[in-house]
């Protein structure tokens, strides 16, 4: 799908107040405002728009918007974080998407459902059942996708070790090809897909982005680097050690569409 728009959000100075399970340091703000403008910067170079919602420091976590909403061809899908404090993240986004989007529905107490767990591939949808979302929350979310049309595949990852969200170790490249951690390249559930496996040192590098032909990476992951390369997609590399100190990487901090 050609994608023509971005929403994001800056980290607000108190960033480091955000959930992690962090093993890699306290992240600088000066630094993640850094690398967050050269995100935009690549998403505008991929042919995207970029709107900017209001930064809130009541939520240190509301950079990774990608959380908060599933955008489908079709509309928009608010969602219902798993961490209590993340909900409240929920309301800009809901009015922002008011605007440019059709609404397919809410998730709704009992379910909780963050984006990071959704992948968009091919013809139907992966939700992963998390630390996060839970099995009223997919269920709930397949079912408004279905009534859009499209299918899903419910996978339970609470059992692979350090993966937050699905997306965390799993991405879908543009022509349906998956990129994934070992552990998910095992699965059953994605035995259908062709899979580019990264190496268990790379595992963070797994939550790569395709926009319009380009796939950004974290940068230093030269494994996975040379794998597309050689595949024959255009890679772009960005530092991301900031957001990857608060378990964040390149999907979790827009929502495209
Ligand atoms: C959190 O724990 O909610 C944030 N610190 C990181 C969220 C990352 N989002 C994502 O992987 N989709």
């Amino acid at each position: 799908m050609r994608l023509s728009r971005a929403l994001v959000r800056k980290p607000t100075p108190n960033f480091a107040d955000g959930l992690t399970h962090g093993d890699h340091g306290t992240p600088s703000y000066a630094l993640a405002k850094a690398q967050h403008e050269r995100y935009c910067e690549e998403l505008t170079r991929s042919g995207l728009s970029v709107a900017y919602l209001t930064a809130d420091a009541r939520y240190p976590d509301a950079t990774f918007v990608e959380d908060v909403a599933i955008l489908t061809g079709r509309g928009a899908i608010v969602a219902r974080p798993g961490a209590s404090s993340r909900r409240g993240e929920v309301d800009t986004v809901r009015e922002a998407l008011v605007e440019i989007l059709p609404s397919i529905g809410e998730i709704e107490e009992p379910g909780t459902v963050d984006g990071g767990d959704v992948c968009e591939a091919g013809d139907r949808y992966l939700i992963g059942i998390s630390e996060r979302t839970n099995e009223e929350g997919a269920r709930q979310l397949a079912s408004l996708l279905k009534s859009q049309g499209y299918e899903s595949t419910i996978l339970d990852v609470r059992g692979v070790p350090r993966l937050l969200h699905l997306k965390s170790g799993l991405h879908a490249l543009d022509d349906g090809r998956l990129v994934a951690t070992p552990a998910l390249a095992e699965r059953d559930e994605l035995r259908r897909y062709p899979i580019v496996r990264v190496d268990p040192r790379e595992a963070y590098a797994a939550n790569c982005l395709s926009l319009n032909g380009r796939v950004l990476i974290a940068r230093g992951f030269p494994l996975l680097e040379s794998a597309l390369t050689k595949l024959g997609y255009r890679v772009v590399t960005l530092e991301m050690s900031e957001f990857r100190k608060m378990d964040g990487g390149l999907s979790c901090l827009s929502l495209r569409l």
